[in-house]
């Protein structure tokens, strides 16, 4: 499912955050030390090789809501972008600090000048961010932040499960139609 946001195109699929080969980046949902964990941490930092925690070191910590980016090593992208997202129930305002997320990791792709970028669902697994509020922030975020874009043409959510690409997908065709706004 696609939708076309200022020119920016916003994706839905469901898939593997680490198999996007098409992509110039791909988001990680980091722990604060940027060593690798389970979840999407786990198959980013499994598919870049030991490389991509080395590169990692010098980063480390970073606080919830920021994003930092290094080299992709073996993942077939040219960038990863960690981003550190809230704890739910313990990092507050949660709503802030999730969207900090999308803002900070926008930002660092259009330093880049990273054309496409793909993000898994920050903060939604071992963090327990609520999948429904947690996609509403995401997405509401990328669409307010489409218009300024320079560089960021197609911006893509990976959605490990049916589920939660369902939900994905109900959103973004929602707030695409106006409606709910
Ligand atoms: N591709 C796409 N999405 C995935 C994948 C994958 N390969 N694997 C899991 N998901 P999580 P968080 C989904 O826990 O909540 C780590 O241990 C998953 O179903 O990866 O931000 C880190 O080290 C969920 O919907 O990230 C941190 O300590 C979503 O991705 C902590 O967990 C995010 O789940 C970060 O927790």
């Amino acid at each position: 499912m696609e939708k076309e946001i200022s020119g920016v195109r916003i994706q839905c699929i469901k898939g593997d955050i680490a198999a996007q080969g098409d992509m110039d980046a791909v988001v990680n949902a980091a722990n604060a030390e940027l060593m690798p964990g389970g979840g999407v941490a786990g198959a980013i930092h499994r598919a870049a090789g030991p490389g991509l925690a080395e590169e990692c070191t010098s980063l480390a910590p970073i606080k919830p809501g920021e994003a930092v980016i290094t080299g992709a090593h073996h993942l077939p992208n040219r960038y990863v972008i960690h981003c550190l997202g809230p704890v739910y129930g313990v990092d507050k305002p949660e709503e802030k600090l999730l969207a900090n997320c999308y803002r900070n990791a926008l930002k660092r792709s259009e330093e880049k000048g990273i054309r496409s970028v793909a993000f898994p669902a920050i903060s939604t697994g071992a963090f327990g961010y609520p999948l429904e509020e947690a996609a509403q922030v995401a997405l509401r975020t990328v669409m307010k932040e489409a218009p300024s874009l320079r560089f960021v043409k197609i911006i893509r959510f990976v959605l490990f499960s049916t589920r939660d690409y369902a939900v994905f997908e109900e959103i973004l065709a929602q707030l695409a139609s106006g409606e709910h706004v």
